[in-house]
């Protein structure tokens, strides 16, 4: 029912089925939360629910609900705040996508809301998942970590990093611009997810601290992986164009810093991440997802 990454290839059983696992439960809450399509006005709960079960990876969720369970939280109260980080997630990429951004036709190998829907509703889809995700916050979640994740996607966090990524496409490039646009622009959403999770779970501070040391590195690491990816990857894998940060001269790390240099600071950065989790704890899944990140091919 649900469109999946097919998280089989090149990545390791134990991963694979933690995948699986976390993926069918995110994705049963979201068909909960979600409105029906036939709801009206169907238009816009059809484009909804397209882009959220369009197959994307569940990784912001994941990090919310492992944290709450590496914390010692128990039964299903994080459920819930975490689909609506991956609703805040969807609603990002769906914008990401728009023509007066980056102007994208495919996302996780499928058409892109607007190329579906038309401009409108692609706008309008974003915005109601970002309404949706505060209203099921608003009914779980306690008001300090709602307003984690409302700064985490404002002016300091996703917003203020795309902003500075439009303005400085076409612009020499230093490596403190990039790292200021992929802090704020993709390490934000990881580092609120996870200490969302955390909180919920009631996690001390030394826990939640460590998470977000964590995050901050294996975000970063991320959108650096991405930007290699739109050089080196394959775009039937990748699900969606490649060559379009070089198309729009966008403000990569590669671009900044060349290729090589890139992935040197990537596998430094999951270090750094690794590094920030303490040896006591059951750190499996946190570190599967690090190495990922390096080895990822979508
Ligand atoms: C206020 C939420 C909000 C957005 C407005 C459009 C925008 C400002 C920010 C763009 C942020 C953005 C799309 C950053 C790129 C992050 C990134 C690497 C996305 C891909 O993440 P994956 O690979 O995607 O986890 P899947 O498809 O697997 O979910």
């Amino acid at each position: 029912m649900f469109g999946r990454v097919d998280f089989s290839k090149n990545m390791d059983e134990y991963l694979i089925k933690a995948f699986d696992k976390y993926t069918s439960i995110i994705d049963e809450w979201l068909d909960k939360i979600l409105p029906e399509e036939n709801e009206f006005p169907q238009t816009i709960h059809r484009a909804m629910r397209y882009s959220v079960f369009a197959g994307g990876k569940r990784l912001r969720p994941i990090f919310a609900i492992e944290a709450f369970n590496w914390v010692g939280g128990s039964g299903e109260k994080i459920f819930i705040p975490a689909c609506a980080v991956e609703l805040i997630h969807t609603y990002s990429l769906i914008h990401d996508d728009l023509p007066a951004m980056d102007d994208d036709d495919y996302r996780r190998k499928k058409l892109t809301c607007h190329k579906v829907f038309g401009e409108a509703i692609a706008i309008l889809a974003g915005d109601s998942l970002s309404a949706l995700a505060f209203e099921i916050l608003a009914k779980t979640t306690d008001s300090k970590i709602i307003g984690e994740v409302a700064r985490a996607i404002g002016t300091q966090g996703l917003v203020g990093g795309q902003v500075a990524d439009i303005e400085m496409e076409g612009k020499p490039v230093d490596e403190n611009d990039v790292k200021f646009i992929h802090e704020k622009k993709t390490a934000a959403l990881f580092v609120a997810s996870i200490k969302l999770g955390a909180m919920i779970g009631n996690g001390s501070s030394s826990e939640i601290s460590s998470l977000t040391e964590y995050a901050r590195n294996f975000g970063l690491a991320f959108q650096i992986t991405d930007d290699i990816l739109d050089i080196k990857g394959d775009q039937k894998k990748l699900g969606k164009d490649i060559g379009s940060d070089f198309e729009l001269d966008k403000a990569t790390y590669p671009r900044a810093i060349g290729l090589e240099r890139s992935n040197e600071i990537a596998k430094r950065l999951i270090e750094n991440a690794k590094k920030a989790l303490p040896i006591n704890k059951d750190n499996k899944l946190f570190l599967s997802l690090a190495d990922f990140v390096l080895e990822r091919t979508f």
